[in-house]
């Protein structure tokens, strides 16, 4: 095996305590897998922690698309 290069993949991780069943989990899954860069998005509903995974994702969007979505985002 060789090395490959490394992915520059970040993590950003928010906090949405509004959350608080499956359907608060479709919509933040959904509204922030919208956002530029987006790979992956990890709702956990008994943390109400959104893990965002991804390359180039400005935080400020993902915040923005959560709001969008109806829910305040703030930090962990
Ligand atoms: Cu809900």
């Amino acid at each position: 095996m060789t090395n490959a290069p490394q992915n520059d993949v970040e993590e950003i991780v928010l906090a949405v305590p509004a959350m608080s069943c499956s359907h608060c989990e479709a919509a933040v899954t959904s509204a922030v897998g919208m956002v530029a860069g987006v790979t992956r998005v990890d709702v956990d509903l008994a943390t109400k922690l959104v893990v965002v995974t991804g390359r180039g994702v400005v935080r400020d969007a993902v915040v923005a698309a959560i709001d969008e979505a109806g829910y305040e985002a703030g930090e962990p």
